[in-house]
């Protein structure tokens, strides 16, 4: 079971797509196990993107993510960071498949809605970034042995 960051960016809030966008999570079988409202503030915003620091886009990608409030969730399931990625779509949403995220809701190059941890190294990072220890859950959903086959002892 792995665990990955998933942030709702601020046009995500303000075109109030959080309902239908968690939903798809919930209904693909993921497990919110972190979830809270925040103004990402500039110095969290460059540390999180450090990666990009110098492209074009930067500075730009600082102002749209800490233009307005997020919500930041940490979700949890078998594979939840190449699946989520696949959900979310091409980083573009001018580019992105119908059916994914981006490709339903988003036309822009620039507000695309949603980030995602890109790997199991980031995630780790990106969770210990947003969330204080005590902020993430440890429970167990009375349908895990319907979303997954348990019953031969591994999780299918
Ligand atoms: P993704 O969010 O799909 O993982 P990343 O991590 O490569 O994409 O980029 C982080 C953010 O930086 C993207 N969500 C997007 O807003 C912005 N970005 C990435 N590449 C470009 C680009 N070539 N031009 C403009 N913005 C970009």
């Amino acid at each position: 079971m792995e665990k990955t960051l998933v942030i709702l960016k601020p046009d995500a809030v303000q075109r109030r797509l959080l309902g239908k966008i968690i939903s798809r999570f919930e209904e693909k079988g993921f497990q919110i196990v972190g979830l809270k409202m925040m103004q990402i503030s500039e110095s969290l915003a460059r540390k999180h993107y450090a990666s990009h620091e110098g492209k074009d886009f930067f500075e730009p990608l600082i102002r749209y993510t800490t233009s307005a409030p997020v919500i930041v969730m940490v979700l949890k399931g078998k594979n939840s960071i190449e699946i989520i990625r696949k959900m979310m779509g091409a980083t573009f949403g001018s580019k992105a498949e119908p059916g994914t995220i981006r490709g339903d809701y988003a036309v822009s190059n620039r507000f695309n809605l949603i980030h995602g941890s890109d790997s199991p190294a980031s995630a780790e990072k990106e969770i210990g970034i947003f969330f204080k220890e005590e902020e993430v859950f440890e429970y167990n959903p009375i349908d895990i042995p319907w979303v997954y086959d348990t019953s031969h002892g591994d999780i299918v």
